[in-house]
């Protein structure tokens, strides 16, 4: 499936413990205009439920860990993210879930454009409709 790409920061330690630097256009692939974080998620809380038309945004699990569901109309992909270090970005016509957080689960995610509930697909038979308009 394309449209999605597992990123590995670099962790600078020390012994006084660890730091993840994420600097624009270094090891994140567009301008950064919002940054938002999910925490405090209840129990089998699942959330996401759709699509973004342009949005393009890098999702990094600072503490805890929770599952994403890809799902580009044609096959769906599960992905685990359980570890500080790493970052899913996430492009293009990609219907998204989230499931599995941990109570302590914080979900960090840098977006390239400001909230814009027009940019939602919240319709998964809409969804579909735009994955055949695209190919
Ligand atoms: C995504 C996944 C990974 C705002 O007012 N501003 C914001 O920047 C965001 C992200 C949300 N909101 C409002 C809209 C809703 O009333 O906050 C409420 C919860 O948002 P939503 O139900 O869209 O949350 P999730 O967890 O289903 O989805 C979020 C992002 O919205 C979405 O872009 O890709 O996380």
């Amino acid at each position: 499936m394309s449209n999605y790409k597992l990123i590995d920061f670099k962790t600078l330690g020390d012994d006084r413990g660890s730091l993840i630097a994420i600097e624009e256009g270094y090891n994140t692939p567009f301008e950064i205009k919002r940054v938002y974080y999910i925490f405090d998620t209840q129990k089998g809380v699942e959330r996401g439920f759709h699509a973004h038309i342009g949005l393009k945004q890098l999702a990094i699990v600072v503490k805890g860990c929770s599952t994403f569901i890809l799902d580009n109309g044609k096959e769906r992909k599960e992905i685990k993210l359980n570890n500080p270090n790493q970052g899913l970005l996430i492009e293009g016509l990609i219907w998204r879930e989230m499931k599995d957080f941990s109570e302590d689960c914080v979900l960090l995610v840098l977006a390239s454009e400001h909230y814009d509930e027009k940019d939602y697909i919240r319709d998964y038979d809409k969804f579909l409709e735009e994955v055949r308009n695209d190919s």
